[in-house]
């Protein structure tokens, strides 16, 4: 018997042939130009920035392409550039729906082709670069939102003058600096990250590491360059064999890029290009004067439950979100917890906060999406500053009840102890991991610890030494979640909270 054919692999070629069903590129590729240059390829960018812009494409027209770069690995690189850049993006909710992505050209990883990425962005095209580097990307600290100075990749940048860009910070300096020295104009720097006020922390860390090299850079950066925040929202969980199959089957040809996300989207964005950019608002994004509510409703709300939902839910045994939201003390826990943070958000005109709170436990309840709990908790130590400690301070300094952000920062200091309520360890993925866990052998029981973990200042900042109550309540939940498991605190407490609340 002779072997099945081989699958073949998505490329333009294929294009024409595909299945009815699947939506594809309805402009010409070859038009395309490279005026946006996105650092960060991973599957939110492609889920979101690039389907908006492949959006824009298929209802207006026009030349906006995409250059990606990866700014450690080389997998998009190698599952995107053999199939020109075409990706399939799976909609998942009760039916499947398949898109191919066009607009993404190519992708450049960063550390084997440096001169590529600077050349890129100093490109006479590009007009815009956008960025999902995650919260540790930007190389600053946290709680003060300043550059880390001594970070040792931006300290190795500055020794060598970025004659060899690592960070991409570094990659966007050196490629400013290659604009200006060829008398080329600045360009808009859109933060697309999880972090309050992301394009202000951007112009920080940007302007202070070029004021290292070059005073009159960081100055020409400052009259040049735009770095507008802007609020991103779409869940996208890591890639899987599962949605490459999925596309497979879709498409009738292999797509190793394969994404899947759910149908909702969101982007606001603060209305300050440096010269043209594409027309998301054309296509459901939203330009504002100010992006500021928006990203405090959608930090403290879906990313605040999602952290909540990922530390206890994930030591409590649930793999995924839709799990955890599925039982019902849990359910109530998230609930209660977006009651208790609403006092802190300025909800705009028009707005609707209890639908929005609906609509986020139906978003996190899909269980096609699969997101995992563990996905969700990585990085701790960059995420929990804007997403809980930000409201806990207004709440404390109001007076007002913050019982369930003292479980939550107990919840994430037993997840630091790496091991889940059924005994089975992990590995704790965080930037800080060593110090933090370090602090957690200290001697003196639980209150010395939970006052050493608290005293984290790039977490923390000096909320530990302002407020003993608070490290009380913290090391009160904390003894009770490890003596008595997170499942029976959660059951408990949900039964005691007033009704209104739950
Ligand atoms: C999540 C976010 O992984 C995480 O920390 O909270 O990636 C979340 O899914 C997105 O911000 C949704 O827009």
């Amino acid at each position: 018997m002779s072997n099945p054919a081989p699958v073949k692999r998505l490329h333009n070629g294929l294009l024409e042939a595909l299945p009815a069903a699947v939506q594809l590129p309805s402009y010409d590729r070859h038009n395309l130009q490279p005026g946006i240059v996105h650092l960060g390829v991973g599957a939110f960018h492609r889920a979101h920035q690039a389907w908006y812009t492949e959006q824009l494409l298929n209802r207006s027209g026009g030349d906006w392409g995409i250059i990606g770069a990866s700014m450690r690995s080389a997998d998009v690189a190698q599952q995107l550039n053999p199939q020109d850049g075409l990706y399939t993006l799976i909609e998942k909710s009760e039916a499947n729906r398949f898109q191919v992505i066009g607009c993404l050209q190519r992708v450049i990883v960063a550390p084997q082709e440096p001169d590529e990425l600077v050349q890129a962005i100093a490109s006479s095209s590009t007009r815009v670069v956008t960025l999902t580097i995650t919260e540790k990307g930007y190389c600053h600290d946290p709680a003060s939102g300043e550059l880390l100075q001594n970070h040792p990749a931006i300290e190795a940048e500055v020794a060598d003058g970025l004659a060899t860009p690592r960070t991409a910070i570094g990659f966007l300096v050196a490629g400013l600096r290659r604009r200006r020295e060829q008398g080329l104009p600045g360009i808009t720097l859109l933060s697309c990250d999880n972090l309050p006020h992301n394009g202000r922390v951007l112009g920080a860390v940007v302007t202070a590491l070029a004021a290292r090299l070059d005073g009159d850079l960081a100055e020409w950066i400052a009259r040049q360059v735009t770095f507008p925040c802007s609020m991103v929202d779409r869940i996208v969980p890591a890639s899987t064999a599962a949605d490459r199959q999925l596309a497979e089957e879709a498409l009738g040809v292999s797509d190793e890029g394969a994404v899947s996300t759910e149908p909702f989207s969101q982007w606001v964005i603060e209305n300050n290009f440096a010269t043209t950019a594409p027309d998301w608002g054309s296509v459901g994004a939203l330009l504002v004067e100010d992006v500021t509510p928006f990203e405090m409703i959608k930090l403290r709300l879906l990313n605040g439950s999602h952290s909540l939902i990922a530390y206890l839910g994930y030591v409590a045994g649930y793999d995924y979100v839709h799990e955890v939201v599925s039982n019902g003390a849990m359910l109530a826990l998230v609930r209660a917890y977006m009651q208790s943070v609403l006092p802190t958000l300025t909800v705009p005109a028009d707005f609707d906060i209890e639908e929005y709170q609906e609509q986020l436990l139906q978003r996190f309840a899909n269980p096609a999406l699969q997101h995992r709990t563990a996905q969700i908790a990585m990085d701790g130590s960059q995420k929990i500053p804007q997403r809980w400690l930000q409201s806990l301070r207004q709440l404390l300094d109001s007076g007002q009840d913050s019982t369930l952000l003292a479980l939550a920062i107990a919840g994430w200091v037993k997840f630091l102890g790496g091991q889940r309520d059924n005994r089975e360890t992990f590995v704790v993925d965080d930037p800080l991991a060593v110090d933090l866990q370090a602090r957690l052998e200290v001697t003196g029981g639980n209150v010395a610890l939970v006052r050493t973990v608290m005293e984290q200042r790039q977490v923390f900042g000096d909320l530990a030494a302002q407020d003993p109550a608070l490290l009380e309540q913290v090391t009160a939940f904390y003894t009770r979640l490890c003596n008595e498991g997170n499942q029976s605190v959660i059951n408990a407490l949900v039964a005691s909270l007033p009704a209104a609340e739950v």
